[in-house]
């Protein structure tokens, strides 16, 4: 007994001893990931992020209030459920503790017909209590969205994955962009949700309804998207999504966001989004001319670049300038980020299907002056 006691101790010790360690560790890596490499570290690692933290327990449209509906009746089931259990079982545990004076063993009991009855009709109808109302929700929604399919308020937008990044196509507009979903504020939206590649996931957790975006199916989602916040700035609210499923090397860094804005800040997105560039200073020009060994992957609309018939592997780049994070979403778009991703993308994000063009550091500033800056000058 004695030496049992002293091995679960020394054990104990050394599972502490290994956890500690463990703990210190990884703080010691994230405090410093990032550092010395970019002026900036990943957007997870800024305060950027605490203004838009991905929570899955508020639902702020009407699909994710309904979807929270069911998660707090299956928790109180569930919390019914523990505490049935785990009171008699402390109760038990207590009350007939054995005290080492005992000659027999107690009675032994098997097969009591009462209790194993019991024991199925209870789990039955806790299950159906789950089951009722998560049927009715995924009726409900399937219903939606055939009906926000033919409204014509609602907005149509066709959401394609790709390795490590999100396609936006405004299908009414002829508007695509990446990575930054901008909406109108209290609009139905329907996105119909594929991939290019392999299967990801499509979630904004405060919005609810996580689906996946399979190659070859198109699934479909719908809801009502929030009002704008009574403090929100002229950029609109923002609120993280991310791939939900296990997509590759950098699966986790397949972020994207959501934008709620005003109707007429909408609209003002729509009308900007397809003007062509604006090129005046001359390392702007220099860029347009580098941009052509982007255009097999990359577009920008009103150039050249948008008459190339193939599918493009890359994030359209029109109105870049106007965008607020780049790659998806892994960092700031500013200069000195933009410069460091074209130096190299693979250090961003690991297998990136972005190359590592080998341009000069030259080009890499003509690029991405041409890029960021004549993109945005439309803006009125
Ligand atoms: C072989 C295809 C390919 C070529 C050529 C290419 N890119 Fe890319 N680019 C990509 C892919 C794929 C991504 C998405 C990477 C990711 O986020 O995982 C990307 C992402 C980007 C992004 C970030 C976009 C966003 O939505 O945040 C920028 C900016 C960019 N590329 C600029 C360029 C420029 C400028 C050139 C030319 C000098 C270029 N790319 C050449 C494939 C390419
Ligand atoms: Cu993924």
């Amino acid at each position: 007994m004695r030496n049992f006691l002293h091995l679960l101790n020394s054990r104990l010790s050394k599972s502490i001893l290994t956890l500690g360690i463990i703990f210190w560790n990884s703080y010691a890596l994230a405090k410093d990931v990032g550092k010395g490499y970019f002026d900036d570290a990943p957007l997870s690692l800024s305060p950027e992020l605490s203004k838009s933290p991905m929570y899955t327990l508020v639902g702020i449209t009407d699909w994710g209030k309904e979807i929270l509906h069911v998660y707090g009746i299956t928790t109180i089931i569930a919390l019914i459920v523990f505490l049935c259990v785990s009171i008699p079982i402390l109760y038990v545990l207590f009350r007939f503790r054995a005290t080492g004076e005992e000659q027999e063993l107690p009675k032994q009991v098997k097969g009591n017909y009462i209790l194993e009855i019991i024991w199925t009709v209870i789990p039955l109808i806790l299950l159906s209590l789950i089951a009722v109302p998560t049927w009715q929700s995924i009726f409900r929604q399937d219903k939606a969205v055939k009906a926000n399919l033919q409204d014509k308020n609602a907005l149509r937008i066709e959401v394609v994955g790709y390795q490590w990044w999100w396609k936006f196509v405004y299908t009414d507009f002829g508007v695509i962009t990446a990575n930054e979903l901008i909406l109108p504020e209290n609009t139905p939206v329907v996105f119909s949700i594929t991939s290019a590649d392999v299967i990801h996931s499509f979630y904004i957790p405060r919005f609810g309804g996580k689906l996946d975006a399979i190659p070859g199916k198109v699934n479909k989602l719908t809801y009502v998207t929030p009002a704008l916040k009574s403090n929100s700035g002229p950029e609109g609210d923002y609120y993280m999504g991310q791939c939900m499923e296990l997509c590759g090397l950098s699966h986790a860094l397949m972020r994207f966001q959501a934008v709620i804005r005003s109707q007429e800040a909408f609209q003002d997105f729509i009308k900007s989004h397809n003007q062509p560039p604006v090129v005046t200073t001359a390392s702007e020009k220099r860029g347009e001319e580098v941009f052509n060994l982007c255009i097999a992957c990359h577009t920008i609309a009103g150039t050249p670049s948008a008459n190339l018939p193939s599918e493009k592997i890359g994030p359209d780049l029109s109105n870049f300038g106007d965008r607020k994070t780049l790659a998806a979403v892994t960092r700031k778009n500013n200069m000195a980020n933009l410069k460091a991703w074209l130096k190299n993308p693979l250090r961003f994000k690991p297998g990136s299907l972005m190359p590592d063009l080998q341009l000069t550091d030259q080009q890499i500033d003509d690029v991405s002056a041409y890029i960021q800056f004549s993109t945005a000058k439309n803006k009125d």
